[in-house]
């Protein structure tokens, strides 16, 4: 429905390459709200809860050090098939399979540094909207626009 919500994290090398305008305007532009925002330096204790299912892939420990390696901005996106229109957005996990036009086929090329997080599944956004942001800064406002994207 047009209240799923998705969590999205421009990762420390989007940050540091000046991608953090060019992605909210992207998700903003499709018509999505966007509901918290916060330039965060994870700790690896979060990093290690966020990444729980992938504890044992041998990228594991360097994809943790890449992560806490400086500030990310964290973001909640709400919208109608936000999860699944997101990870489009993104394109695929490793850049070299992205086409142009995504996020990570446009603005990047190695599997490590792949400058962006989108939540996998609504079950995992759910979870990971919990683990990185309090309610209270989780907020409700009515966009003017909604009459003209639904
Ligand atoms: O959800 P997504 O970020 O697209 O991929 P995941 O399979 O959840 O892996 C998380 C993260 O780990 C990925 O964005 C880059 C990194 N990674 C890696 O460095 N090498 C791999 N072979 C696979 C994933
Ligand atoms: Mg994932």
């Amino acid at each position: 429905g047009v209240n799923e919500r998705t969590f999205i994290a421009v990762k420390p090398d989007g940050v540091q390459r000046k991608l953090v305008g060019e992605i909210v305007r992207r998700f903003e532009k499709r018509g999505f709200k966007l509901v918290a925002l916060k330039l965060v330096k994870a700790s690896e204790e979060l990093l290690s809860e966020h990444y729980w299912e992938l504890r044992n892939k041998p990228f594991y420990s360097t994809l943790i050090s890449y992560m806490s390696s400086g500030p990310v901005v964290a973001m909640v996106w709400q919208g109608l098939d936000v999860v699944e229109t997101a990870r489009k957005m993104l394109g695929e996990t490793n850049p070299a399979d992205s086409l142009p036009g995504t996020i990570r086929g446009d603005f990047c090329v190695q599997v490590g540094k792949n400058v962006i997080h989108g939540s996998d599944s609504v079950e995992s956004a759910q979870k990971e909207i919990c683990l990185w942001f309090r309610q209270s800064e989780l907020h409700r406002w009515e966009s003017s626009s909604t009459n003209w994207i639904y």
